[in-house]
């Protein structure tokens, strides 16, 4: 996916605190800020504009901010988050994009979406149902691509945070699956690349502009994709991890 602009906010002390179903212990958070800059440095070296919000100490999980938007190439929709703590973070977020799209659309209760659940192929939209985002958010979501021209369906997330927290899509026809959360029957037509086991947690990876960004310290994962013709950089989020964090949500990509 060829991106050129990339929103990020950096974790603020407090994130700490964030939401977390991980038994990985308390995230440490000058190790964050560290694994954070890397991860910005990164983007950058991709030729990513960077827009930096500053770190929000309302809202301790606001670093994870792939949540609050989903930035589909005509308009930017606003979500709203089914955590309840995290709904104030979509407010700066769509100040931010109201002077970058033409067109905001917004997710409305009692309608619940969180970007992690959205997971873009094209011109398709899959979406999670999940503990975070509901049945009516994900019509309101297909409602919105139809009227932008695209399409958009339905995933059942049984296990784990978000859709996204098990499959990405890496370009190139290809989906990165882990095979022990999601079946693969709902990507027909697609290569399949599945984690290597006790690897699942690196299936949440972006594609940037030709290059693979995966999770550092998934060697197994990442030779497969590597072998499939890829390019793959790593990065290491395990601060990230500890509060059930990905990489991709630490960042709302867009062109
Ligand atoms: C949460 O539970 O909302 C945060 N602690 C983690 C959100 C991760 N978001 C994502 O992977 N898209």
């Amino acid at each position: 996916m060829n991106f050129t602009h990339a929103i990020v906010c950096p974790p603020y002390k407090n994130f700490i605190y964030g939401i977390t179903t991980a038994s990985l212990g308390k995230p440490d958070y000058p190790k964050a800020l560290r694994q954070h800059q890397n991860y910005v440095k990164i983007l950058k070296e991709f030729g990513l504009k960077i827009t930096v919000l500053p770190p929000d100490e309302n809202y301790p999980d606001s670093t994870f901010v792939e949540d609050t938007a989903v930035l589909i190439p005509s308009c930017a929709v606003i979500t709203n988050p089914g955590a309840e703590s995290r709904r104030g973070e979509t407010k700066v977020v769509e100040k931010l994009l109201q002077g970058e799209f033409n067109t905001i659309e917004k997710i409305k209760y009692p309608g619940t979406l969180e970007g992690g659940d959205i997971l873009e192929v094209e011109n398709h939209f899959y979406i999670g149902i999940s503990e975070r985002t509901n049945q009516l958010g994900a019509e309101q979501f297909i409602e919105i691509v139809r009227n932008n021209g695209m399409t958009g369906s339905i995933i059942s997330v049984n296990q784990g945070l978000h859709l996204k927290s098990a499959v990405s899509y890496i370009g190139n026809n290809c989906i990165l699956i882990d095979p022990e959360s999601i079946t693969s029957n709902y990507f027909n037509g697609f290569t399949i690349i599945t984690t290597e086991p006790g690897e699942s947690y690196s299936a949440n990876s972006i594609s940037v502009n030709e290059t693979v960004i995966l999770s550092e310290g998934f060697p197994k994962t990442r030779d497969k994709v590597e072998k499939s013709g890829f390019s793959v950089r790593t990065v290491n989020v395990s601060e990230f991890r500890k509060l059930d964090g990905g990489l991709s949500c630490l960042s709302l990509r867009y062109y």
